[in-house]
């Protein structure tokens, strides 16, 4: 089947996010899986799809967008069907941006990033153990308010299954991966995620074990 989306990108957190959502939303997409530090996003060819030479980056027909979080709204809002919630008045629109901006702000740029790049990326960035743990602790700090606002919710917003869980389930992975517990409704919370089939399809694309087709 003949598709206009593109998605760029594979092998992080923020590029399983569209690619989650993409198949949540059933759609047909091409996939560019081009890999973060491996150069790829600085060919003539990627840098003149997008400036800032960063995945992901979606090219739907002539519109093309970057920003991981920006990407998912965009193909929940174009191509909706019922499997992602989409929020029906301002105040559920502010409440799921308020979800959002929260995690994506505190959890995934200030701690996980940070410790991303004053560790693993430190010969890039700069080594500091001192930020790693700091930045450890911030991300623990901020887990335990969203276990808090959370409550042992199956999903983020009342409405159902959407973007904050998009949103924040790629961030738990994440803080597990860099072996910090998650509070027990956390944890089940995102266990509970893991399950959908989307999203194990997501994890094999993004992780380069399933082709997509
Ligand atoms: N705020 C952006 C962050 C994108 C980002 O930093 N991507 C990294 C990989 S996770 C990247 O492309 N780095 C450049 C490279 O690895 O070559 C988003 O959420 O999409």
């Amino acid at each position: 089947m003949t598709t206009t989306i593109t998605l760029w990108g594979v092998g992080t957190a923020r590029c399983l996010r569209p690619i989650w959502v993409a198949e949540e939303l059933g759609l047909q997409y091409d996939l560019r899986p081009i890999g973060p530090r491996t150069g790829e996003t600085q060919t003539p060819e990627f840098k003149a799809l997008n400036r800032k030479q960063k995945i992901p980056l979606l090219v739907d027909g002539d519109f093309r967008l970057s920003e991981s979080v920006a990407i998912c709204r965009y193909l929940i809002d174009t191509y909706p069907n019922d499997s992602i919630y989409r929020p029906a008045s301002p105040q559920e629109r502010a409440r799921e941006d308020e979800w959002c901006c929260h995690v994506y702000g505190e959890i995934d740029e200030t701690s996980l990033y940070i410790m991303r790049r004053h560790g693993d990326l430190g010969h890039i960035y700069g080594s500091s153990p001192e930020v790693v743990k700091a930045s450890k602790e911030y991300a623990e700090l901020h887990l335990h308010a969203v276990d808090d606002l959370l409550d042992g919710r199956s999903s983020v917003l009342e409405g159902g299954f959407g973007l904050a869980d998009v949103v924040l389930q790629s961030c738990l992975d994440w803080a597990v991966a860099y072996g910090i517990g998650l509070a027990p409704r956390l944890e089940a919370y995102r266990q509970g995620l893991a399950g959908r089939d989307a999203y194990q399809r997501a994890v094999k694309v993004n992780s380069g074990e399933r082709r997509h087709e």
